[in-house]
């Protein structure tokens, strides 16, 4: 068969990493090339993502995987929604977090000009917040004047590598703006919403050219000349779920950040239920669907660690705090990990302590304990997520594969097996960085094939750690209220 090598660049909310694989029709074999954390910062306008700190990781990264030999292509995943509003070369700019509180506004002006269930109907997508039109509502209109162009965080990626403007279709997908039948900029929805229709690029498909590195980088960087950027599932979770080694009849949790639980679909579901249990449509590779529901993640433990962190002046270990939260022998009481006090950064066992107070439930005592209710809360809310979308799609669903940073978490791998009485089947760990891969290499002929074929390379090469329910001693039951 014929192999290659190239490069994925998956920016994740935690960290960012760089991966080169070589692959063939029966190789898969990743090597990290750079990994770098991802820490936001506050300005006097609010909470930005540092922009220049990732893209000097991406070229360290890449650096590496050039002087380590050829390279066929890159390709660029990143969580989803943000954006910087360009002028020219020029970002106006560090793009916003997601987590910034600023959307508020945004949000009330657009649903004032479009009602949220006619949304729903139009784009399929859940209720976020800080999906990318309200974001752009909340934005000064001189500023979007102002701005020819704006580009998802992966797409200025792409522009600062190639000088070429892209919108990668399914990232595209999560601003709102994307019609969910059409996979097309809903012109009419831009229109009502008061944006200038030229702000969103052409759009472009997973495996698609987007160009050659421009020359002086690609000179400084020790890459050839034959070197391509090439689209991937640009939105993180669509690149995940590539990367799941998963048959038919399972469910997903890409858990990172994040968890995203859901099933794949042919179509997507807009029914009055999925919009009221709020799940969402996004526009997989290939043309599937992503029904899924974005459920808080390992945000809510990362968060409690890093306030435990700033109290102590000395790093947690988190392996440690795993295994002194599985020995844990009283009941923890479950929590609503989606309760959207648990959004913002900031003091998470204080909101965590705050939540259980108002229910009348003790709050758990120590670290360990309280470790141990923020693993089974989010085992909850994702085996009831599964449950939903199995329900709301008609799926069957008789496994669950946990992929991402969280299936190296084995008592949250077995809370969510026992909640839901399926195997969870876990990994694998870089499950984004593979799918990129996978896409880039079908697109360079190194693979061929649908996604069942590469599903079917990645479950040979990386069988996942299978999780059989009822597995722990004494399984402890959800004793709170929701
Ligand atoms: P993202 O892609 O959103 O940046 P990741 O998929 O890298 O996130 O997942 C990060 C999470 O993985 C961390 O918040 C942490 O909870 C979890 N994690 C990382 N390493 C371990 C480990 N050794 N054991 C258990 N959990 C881990
Ligand atoms: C996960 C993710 C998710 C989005 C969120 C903003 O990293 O892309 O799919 O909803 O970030």
């Amino acid at each position: 068969a014929r192999a290659g090598t190239v490069a994925a660049v998956d920016l994740g909310a935690t960290s960012g990493r760089v991966i080169a694989a070589r692959v063939s029709s029966n190789e898969l074999s990743m090597r990290q090339l750079a990994r770098f954390p991802n820490d936001p910062v506050r300005l006097a306008d609010g909470l930005h993502w540092d922009l220049p700190g990732l893209y000097r990781g991406v070229l360290g990264g890449l650096r590496a995987a050039f002087a380590a030999g050829p390279v066929a292509s890159i390709g660029i995943d990143s969580w989803a929604v943000d954006y910087a509003l360009m002028r020219g070369e020029r970002m106006l700019g560090l793009p916003f977090h997601y987590r910034d509180e600023r959307t508020q506004a945004g949000v009330d002006a657009v649903h004032a000009r479009v009602p949220f269930a006619e949304l729903y109907r139009r784009n399929g997508l859940q209720f976020l917040p800080f999906n990318t039109l309200y974001q752009l509502a909340a934005e000064p209109t001189a500023l979007l004047e102002a701005a020819d162009t704006a580009l998802l965080i992966p797409d200025l990626i792409a522009f600062q590598l190639t000088g070429a403007r892209v919108a990668e279709r399914t990232n595209a997908s999560t601003t709102g703006l994307l019609g969910v039948r059409t996979g097309a900029w809903d012109e009419e929805l831009i229109a009502r919403l008061g944006i200038h229709r030229g702000l969103m690029p052409e759009l472009v498909d997973p495996g698609a050219e987007i160009g050659p590195l421009r020359a002086g980088l690609a000179a400084e960087l020790g890459a050839t000349a034959s070197t391509r950027v090439v689209a991937v599932g640009s939105h993180d979770t669509a690149s995940a779920v590539v990367g799941v080694p998963m048959s038919p009849g399972a469910a997903y949790i890409s858990c990172g950040t994040w968890g995203l639980v859901g099933v794949e679909l042919d179509a997507p579901v807009t029914s009055d239920a999925a919009r009221e249990a709020n799940f969402t449509n996004e526009g997989g590779v290939d043309g599937r669907i992503r029904f899924l529901r974005n459920v808080m993640g390992l945000w809510i433990l990362s968060e409690t660690v890093r306030q435990w962190e700033r109290e102590d002046g000395s790093p947690v270990d988190l392996p440690a705090l795993l295994a002194a939260a599985e020995a844990v022998t009283t009941s923890p009481a479950v929590f609503d990990v989606d309760d959207a006090r648990f959004m913002p950064p900031g003091d998470m066992p204080a909101r965590i302590a705050e939540w259980y107070r108002e229910h009348g439930v003790p709050v758990p005592a120590s670290r360990a304990e309280l470790a141990r209710s923020i693993v089974e809360s989010l085992a909850e809310a994702f085996a009831g997520t599964v449950r939903a979308a199995a329900e709301l799609s008609g799926t069957e669903v008789r496994t669950v594969h946990l992929v991402g940073g969280g299936s190296q978490n084995a008592l949250l791998c077995r809370a969510v097996a026992d909640r839901l009485g399926m195997p969870v089947l876990a990994g694998p760990v870089e499950a984004t960085a593979i799918g990129n891969v996978l896409v880039q290499a079908r697109a360079a002929g190194f693979l061929a094939g649908d996604l069942e074929t590469l599903r079917a390379l990645v479950a040979r090469i990386m069988p996942p750690v299978r999780y059989e329910p009822g597995g722990r001693a004494g399984a402890l039951c959800d004793t709170g209220p929701r």
